[in-house]
């Protein structure tokens, strides 16, 4: 049984957190209320769904199932506008690095996001045929923290959970990985992600050698 690596996208592989804030808070803004930096550190991670039940929590409103999914289609075609601008420039920085030290060396690594716009921001950025297997929004019938995203990325890379490294930056993945059984590094701040096995502020913070130790545990 070999080790295997899996990366949350949003956040991780590239800075969309910051498009889905935006596009959010434009959704909240023109329903009346607005929301805080910190309470959208829950949104990290979650689905598209279950983003919304908090956020129209937070502004105490009720929206009848058909706006609610009115309000959904908004916002991601809001989003997809700031995805539609994206090329490989917005890889984030240190990210090549490890990927390229992975596919040279023969390590198996996969994509685990919640997003249903995964695979559109992969070919966005040139990503969509480097990782062995892609696990998405559309995979997936249960949102993180459930470790069912990681889970089916474990078994496409033929390998059990326990050799499973995860890359997050949301405290709902850092919770999945945990429960599945998998080692979590988060990428973010160290008291927002303090579950995590280790946490770095960013991929230009990972040596190749925390990758080669990771590889021998
Ligand atoms: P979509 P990740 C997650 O992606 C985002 O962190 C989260 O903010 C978003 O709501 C979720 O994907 C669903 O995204 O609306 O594009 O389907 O971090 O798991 O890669
Ligand atoms: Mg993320």
């Amino acid at each position: 049984n070999h080790k295997a690596f899996i990366f949350d996208l949003d956040g991780v592989i590239v800075d969309t957190a910051k498009f889905h804030f935006l596009a959010w808070r434009k959704l909240a803004n023109d329903l009346g209320f607005d929301f805080t930096e910190e309470q959208n550190e829950q949104l990290k991670g979650v689905s598209r769904v279950e983003s919304l039940k908090k956020i129209l929590k937070w502004g105490d409103m009720k929206l009848s199932e058909k706006e609610f999914n009115r309000q959904m289609a908004l916002k991601n075609e809001n989003y997809l506008s700031y995805v539609d601008e994206m090329d490989n420039a917005e890889i984030l920085p240190g990210v090549p690095k490890v990927l390229d030290y992975l596919k040279e060396n023969d390590i198996p690594f996969a994509l685990g996001s919640a997003s249903k716009n995964a695979r559109t921001i992969l070919k966005k950025i040139d990503l969509d045929d480097k990782f062995d297997a892609i696990v998405d929004g559309t995979d997936v019938s249960k949102a993180k923290p459930d470790p069912e995203v990681f889970l089916i990325a474990a078994e496409k890379l033929n390998t059990k959970p326990e050799n499973c490294v995860v890359f997050e930056d949301s405290v709902a993945g850092v919770q999945a990985a945990n429960i599945g059984k998998m080692i979590s590094v988060g990428i973010g701040d160290k008291k927002v992600l303090q579950e995590a096995d280790y946490v770095f502020t960013d991929f230009t913070e990972i040596e190749i050698e925390f990758i080669e130790k990771l590889l021998r545990n």
